[in-house]
C-alpha cells in the first residue's frame, strides 16, 4: 500500500511541474525539493525572472557564454537604463532591457548597423542632422536585405511611471554578430512603436502600392530616435 500511493503522490507533483517546464515558465531556481523519483529533481516556480542566460526551457545548461552591457542615454546625455545582452551556448542571445524616464507607451527596439550614439548627428547617407542618426539603419547581418532586418526586435512597453523592462530573446544575429568587425552597433530606443510592416491589405496605399514603401520597411515608422546604447564592437 505504501508504495501505492507514493507513486500516486509522485505523479501529482511531477505532472503539473512538467506542464509548467513546456511553457517555459520555470525559472532556474536554487530552492529545489529533493524528490522521491528516481532520476528526476523537479524545478519549482519561485516567481522569479528567469536568469540571464537562461532559454525559454529554463536550465543551468544553457547558462550564458557570453554578456554584452550596454548603457542607454538620451539624446541630452542623461542615462535612461540598460540593456544586457546574453549569448547561450546553444546559440541564441538574450536582450533584456531596464529602463526608466522614458514616456508611456511601445517604443521601437532595434539593434541599428553603426556604433555610434550621436545627438544632432547626420545619417551615414547624408541629410540633416538628427540625434543619433548617425548609428545608420538597422542592422542586418552579413549584407542581409529581408525584411524584419536582422535587427529588428519586439517593442518596449513603458509604463505610466516611465519605467519599463523586457525580456527578449532572438536567433537572428549573435553577439559576435554584434561587434561587427570591430566597428559595433548600437540599440535604439525609438519614440513611436514599430508597426513592423504591417499594414493590412484593407488600406489603400499611396499609388496603388500593393505593400508598404521602403522606409516603413526599414523603420518600422517608430519615429524619433530616443535613446541609444553603443555595443560595442
Ligand atoms: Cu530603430
Amino acid at each position: 500500500m505504501a508504495s501505492k500511493f507514493t507513486r500516486l503522490d509522485s505523479w501529482f507533483v511531477v505532472a503539473p511541474v512538467v506542464a509548467i517546464t513546456a511553457l517555459g515558465l520555470v525559472a532556474c531556481s536554487n530552492s529545489v525539493e529533493p524528490s522521491d523519483v528516481p532520476g528526476t529533481t523537479p524545478p519549482v516556480w519561485t516567481g522569479a525572472p528567469a536568469p540571464l542566460g537562461g532559454s525559454a526551457a529554463g536550465g543551468a545548461e544553457h547558462a550564458a557564454i557570453d554578456t554584452v552591457s550596454v548603457q542607454l542615454d538620451n539624446a541630452q546625455g542623461s542615462q535612461v537604463g540598460t540593456a544586457t545582452l546574453a549569448e547561450s551556448e546553444d546559440g541564441y542571445v538574450q536582450i533584456a532591457v531596464d529602463v526608466h524616464d522614458l514616456t508611456p507607451g511601445f517604443h521601437g527596439l532595434h539593434v541599428h548597423s553603426v556604433g555610434k550614439c550621436e545627438p544632432n548627428s547626420v545619417a551615414p547617407t547624408g541629410g540633416e542632422p538628427g540625434n543619433f542618426l548617425s548609428a545608420g539603419g538597422h542592422f542586418q547581418v552579413g549584407g542581409r536585405t529581408g525584411h524584419p532586418a536582422s535587427g529588428d526586435l519586439t517593442s518596449l512597453q513603458v509604463r505610466e511611471d516611465g519605467v519599463g523592462y523586457l525580456v527578449t530573446t532572438t536567433d537572428a544575429f549573435t553577439l559576435e554578430d554584434l561587434k561587427n568587425d570591430g566597428e559595433g552597433t548600437a540599440l535604439m530606443i525609438h519614440a513611436d512603436p514599430d508597426n513592423f510592416g504591417n499594414i493590412p491589405s484593407r488600406y489603400t496605399l499611396p499609388n496603388n502600392a500593393t505593400s508598404p514603401d521602403q522606409e516603413t520597411l526599414s523603420t518600422g515608422d517608430a519615429g524619433a530616435r530616443v535613446a541609444c546604447g553603443v555595443i560595442e564592437g
